[in-house]
Parts: C-alpha cells; structure tokens; sequence
C-alpha cells in the first residue's frame, strides 16, 4: 500500500524528534527571526542558567550576577523600540524568550518578565520622553533592575482597594504605604509603584533606591521561585519629585495593561517549564527498568506521555495564535487571561505527572521536576490567580462580574 509523501514523513520520525517537543511542526510557523532569538536564548539558559539553577534554589540564592547577562542577551524589553534598548522584535519573539528561560526556570522567567513588561513597559507608554530616555537603557541593558508594586497585604486579587497614597506637597509628593510580594524588590533600583492621591484616583509613580524612607525587606520561607528574590515595598513619608509621575495614565487600568504584557509572557513561560517536564520523564521512562521493561512500556505511563503531549501542543497553538493577534492588535485582555489561565494549569498538571513517572527520582534536585512544579504553584497565584481568570472569562460569557 503506498502512502502519502506526509504520511511517510510522519513514519520517519525519529523518537528523538518528540524530546523537544514540537509535534505539530509549528517551527515551520516561525521565521528566520524567531528561530534565531529562540535557538539563540536556549543555548543562553543551557550555558547560564541550567548548569547553576539546582543550586541556586536549594540555597534560596538569586544570582544578581545574571541580570546584566540578561541585558545582553536582549531578554529585558523585546518589544521596546530599539531607541530606548529595547530589542524592536514581535510579540512571537518575545514568546520564545519567555519560553526558553522558563524552560531553565520560572523564577528566572520573572526576572526577565517583571523587568520587561512591569517596569519598562509603564515607562515606555505612560512614561514622559525624559523618564524614557533615564530609564529605559539601563533597564534594558541590566544596569539597573526594577519592580512592580500593586500588591498590597490587604489587596491582592482586588487591586482597586489598595490604601498606598500620595499626597500633593507643593514641589514633590509625599508617599505612604506598603507593597507585598513583590518580585525583584530587595535588589531593584527603581519600584514602579501604584498609588492613590488624594482623590482616589490611581496613577503610577518611579520610586528610587536611596530615597528618604523607603526600604524593601525580603520576604524569606519560600518554597517557590527559590532563584527569584521576593520582598515588601515600604513607604514612609517618602519625598518622590513630581517629575516620578507617570503622567501617560491613571486608574486601575493602567497597571492592568501591564498585566496584560506580563500575563501573555507567563502563557508561553509556563509551556517551556511544561516541556522541560516532559522532556525528562519521557528520557526517564525510556531507561527506567522495572519488572524486566522499560517503564514506558507500561499503558499508565504512556497515558501520562500521550496527555502531556496532547496537553503541550495544544497550548503551544493557543500561544503562537495569540502571538499573531498580539502583533496585529486584535488580542484582548480575555485572550490573555484564557491562555495565561490554561497553560499555567496545564504546566502544572504535567509537572505533577513528570513527578510521578520519576518515582522518589522526582524529588530530587537530580531532575528538574520538583523545581518547576513548585515554581508553577506562584505562577499559578500571581498575575491573577487561576481562579480570578475564571471569573475574567465568566464576566466575559455573561456580562455579569461575579467579583464584585
Ligand atoms: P474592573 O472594574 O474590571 O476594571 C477597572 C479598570 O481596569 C481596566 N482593566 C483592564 N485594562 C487592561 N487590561 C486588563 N486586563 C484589565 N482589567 C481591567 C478596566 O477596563 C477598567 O478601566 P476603566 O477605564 O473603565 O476604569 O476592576 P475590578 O476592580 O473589578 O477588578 C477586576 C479584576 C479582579 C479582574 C482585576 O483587578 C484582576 O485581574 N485582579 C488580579 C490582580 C493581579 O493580577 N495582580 C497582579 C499583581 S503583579 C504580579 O503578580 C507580578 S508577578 C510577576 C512575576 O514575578 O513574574
Ligand atoms: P487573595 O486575593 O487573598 O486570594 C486568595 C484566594 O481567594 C485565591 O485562591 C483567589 O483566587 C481567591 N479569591 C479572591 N477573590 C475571589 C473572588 N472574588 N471570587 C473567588 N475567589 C476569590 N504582586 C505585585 O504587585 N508585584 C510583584 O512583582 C509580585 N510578585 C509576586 C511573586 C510571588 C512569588 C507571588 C507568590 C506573588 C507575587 N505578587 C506580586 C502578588 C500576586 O499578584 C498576588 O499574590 C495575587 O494577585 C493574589 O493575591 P493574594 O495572594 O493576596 O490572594
């Protein structure tokens, strides 16, 4: 019987060709462009970061050293207009770094994506041309490292609450309040900051080290993002100069459209710690013997393998899919929350499965499993909780917000 000539491609394929998973080919999707920056930061993570991550978690240790590295790399602001430092690449592009890093590590991931989409993005849309030009190309070459302050400890999942204020003096702003688990914070430079003034209104404000009455504790205990450092925002009476403000937008909107840049780079993030799972416990279930077999020779464990996948490319056409609506401004904020909802949960199951396809193998720091599944379980709280982007999606099947 003779078969088509894509019939007899798929027959040739190689194992090897499932271990970095691309099922579906989409790298024929990709331009020269994209394979480029994706090959170019995968080859970044197995040289700088993969070698070190274990480590670096096991003693809860976050390598400052990397964030200039970062810089180079072109990892910090893909998509700010080179004039600033920024890379001028696509949302796609973008994607991939998100993607490749993530595959290292997801506390490594929010290094690179607080800094890009948190702290330049503010400054480069609301940011006047002169907080631009002092900001944004020693953001971008990992000179400096920033923050994101929305998160308060009363305020989590409803931001418009927040008590942070700033009260107009004349020739500055006097700032109050507290920040909470805020990613970068202990060794940040600058905070971008969300503060009312004194009509309630929210509005964006650059907080800098060495001001007067501003200290970030870090936060210690974590069982997740060992390699990321977390810490608190404190503000006491903090003099921030009136040129601080970010004068481009107010209201709750604003830092919610930086969410909508941070959320899409976790979509994609949470798929590569996803297939660097897969990866593993696939290369696991091949040499793991038991009973006289390989262990992937077992239905159970092939059902895990099978899903993963199916799991995997799913997301991974959800993501490049929403990449091409991003580069052409048709995506929408319930696009993002879909994809940043369904691949972190996703990511998280599959961890969860690798974990057990690797027995008591998958609890050490031996293999990446354990790691990147307990990494996930902030993935899946922060940038909006799994749950808050239900109700995102349910208020947009419904018109009724079930938040409130
Ligand atoms: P709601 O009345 O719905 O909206 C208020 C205003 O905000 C606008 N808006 C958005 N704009 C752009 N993108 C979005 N995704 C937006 N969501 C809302 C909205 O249009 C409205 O604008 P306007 O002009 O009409 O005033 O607000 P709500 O108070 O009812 O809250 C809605 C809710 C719950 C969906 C939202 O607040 C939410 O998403 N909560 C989750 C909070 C969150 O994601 N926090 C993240 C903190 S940062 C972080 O976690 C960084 S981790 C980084 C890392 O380490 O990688
Ligand atoms: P809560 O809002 O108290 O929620 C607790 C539970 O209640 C959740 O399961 C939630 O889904 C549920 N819930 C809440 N409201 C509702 C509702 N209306 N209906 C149904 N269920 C509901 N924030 C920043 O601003 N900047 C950062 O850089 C940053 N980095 C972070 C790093 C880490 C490691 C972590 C863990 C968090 C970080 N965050 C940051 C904070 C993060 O965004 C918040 O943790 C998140 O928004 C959830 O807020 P919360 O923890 O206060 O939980």
């Amino acid at each position: 019987m003779s078969i088509s000539p894509d019939l007899a491609q798929v027959k040739n394929r190689k194992a090897d060709d499932f271990k970095s998973p691309d099922f579906y080919r989409l790298d024929d999707l990709l331009t020269e462009e994209h394979k480029l920056v994706r090959n170019s930061v995968r080859d970044f993570v197995k040289k700088e970061i993969s070698p070190f991550i274990e480590e670096w978690s096991q003693i809860n240790y976050f390598p400052q050293a990397i964030v200039p590295k970062f810089g180079e790399l072109g990892a910090f602001g893909p998509t700010i207009p080179i004039e600033y430092g920024g890379g001028g690449m696509d949302y796609i592009s973008y994607g991939l770094i998100m993607q490749e890093i993530e595959r290292g590590d997801s506390g490594m991931r929010s290094t690179a994506s607080v800094q890009g989409s948190l702290v330049m993005y503010p400054i480069y849309k609301y940011g006047s041309e002169e907080q631009r030009k002092k900001y944004l190309p020693k953001l971008a070459s990992g000179e400096w490292l920033g923050c994101f302050g929305l998160t308060e400890p009363d305020f989590g999942s409803n931001p418009s609450g927040m008590v942070s204020n700033f009260k107009d003096m004349g020739d500055h702003f006097l700032l109050n309040g507290a920040k909470m688990w805020i990613s970068n914070s202990p060794y940040a430079q600058i905070a971008v900051v969300w503060a009312k003034n004194e009509k309630g209104r929210i509005h964006g404000l650059i907080v800098e080290r060495g001001m007067e009455g501003f200290t970030t504790p870090e936060t210690h205990g974590k069982w997740s993002l060992r390699a990321s450092c977390t810490g608190e925002l404190v503000f006491d009476n903090v003099k921030v100069p009136k040129e601080n403000l970010l004068p481009g937008k107010s209201g709750l909107g604003a830092p919610m459209m930086c969410l909508d840049s941070a959320r899409y780079g976790i979509a994609w993030g949470a798929i590569g710690a996803a297939m660097d799972c897969y990866e593993s416990a696939r290369k696991y279930a091949i040499e793991r013997i038991q009973f006289g077999k390989p262990i992937a020779s077992f239905q159970l464990i092939q059902k895990k393998l099978a899903e993963m996948l199916t799991e995997i490319t799913k997301a991974q056409l959800l993501n490049l899919r929403l990449g091409q609506l991003m580069n052409e401004g048709k995506a929408e904020s319930v696009h993002i929350s879909l994809a940043k909802r369904n691949n972190v949960d996703i990511a998280l199951k599959v961890a969860r499965e690798a974990r057990q396809i690797h027995g008591a193998m998958g609890i050490t720091g031996e293999y990446p499993i354990m790691r990147h599944m307990m990494n996930l379980e902030s993935v899946v709280t922060y940038e909006g909780t799994h749950d808050i982007h239900l109700l995102i999606l349910g208020k947009e099947t419904t018109g009724i917000a079930a938040f409130e």
